[in-house]
């Protein structure tokens, strides 16, 4: 599945782009039981208690074989190799079930915020689990952000934060997903997620992400060898293998 002209323009111009189902009803199905598995147990919960909490879990993929294999799908393969190139790592997947009352936002921040050094732009493609939008806590993006490069955040508890005041919020747009369809941005794309008002609409989101080959802190020149390879010299991966092995209370970013 590779990006057609049109949505290739769009990513690169407006920073976004919804794919349409990527995985069919089998797959989604499949995912959708893991994630319920592993999100709705042991997760780390964000928010605030007042406005309501949500559970958060990083790298489902080591406890889900099934998760890991679809890591490895060639559909999100072909788009990556497209945009980035012939070497690509996978980078970091996470699920974020904000379920009905979870009324808590996640605020304006590019994904690289959150991450130690200046690093590239890397990709995140967006699987929705359940239909979003604004009302149950869906994706609002700035179009075009991602040309402006990595702005200033500020760290707010566990959340990177771009202040409201350093961007044009008024040009913000939701971006809506019917279940089943990815959204693919850049990593440098401003985005928020709004809080569920809904009573009874959950929003289940898969977040998967791919960065080059050769991605490094720039702090500290590290290359981030523990993220294993998706793609190497054009050949996609069979298995989720790295240099060395990645620590998650230690290579949180
Ligand atoms: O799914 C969410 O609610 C937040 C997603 C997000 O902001 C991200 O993946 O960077």
């Amino acid at each position: 599945m590779a990006l057609t002209h049109e949505q290739r323009e769009a990513f690169e111009t407006q920073g976004y782009v919804n794919l349409g189902p990527v995985f069919d009803p089998k797959e989604l199905d499949e995912i959708a039981r893991e994630y319920d598995r592993l999100v709705n147990f042991e997760a780390q919960t964000l928010g605030n208690e007042q406005d309501g909490v949500f559970p958060y879990r990083a790298m489902l993929n080591f406890r889900s074989p099934r998760l890991a294999a679809c890591i490895l799908e060639p559909a999100l393969l072909e788009i990556a190799a497209q945009l980035l190139g012939d070497d690509v790592r996978f980078w970091w997947d996470q699920g974020i079930n904000k379920a009905p009352g979870s009324g808590s936002p996640i605020a304006w921040h590019q994904d690289n915020g959150y991450q130690k050094g200046r690093t590239a732009a890397f990709l995140t493609f967006w699987l929705a689990l359940d239909d979003s939008d604004l009302a149950n806590g869906g994706l609002q993006v700035l179009p075009h952000s991602s040309a402006d490069g990595l702005l200033p955040h500020e760290w707010r508890g566990v959340h990177a934060v771009i202040p409201d005041d350093a961007i044009a919020v008024d040009r913000a747009i939701p971006l809506d997903a019917r279940a089943g369809d990815v959204l693919l941005f850049s990593s440098l794309l401003v985005h928020q997620t709004a809080g569920n008002h809904t009573a009874d609409r959950q929003r289940r989101a898969w977040v998967i992400q791919y960065c080059p080959g050769d991605m490094r802190n720039e702090d500290t020149g590290e290359v981030y060898d523990n993220r294993p390879w998706a793609i190497r010299g054009g050949k996609f991966a069979s298995q989720l293998e790295a240099e060395r092995p990645f620590d998650l209370q230690r290579d949180r970013a």
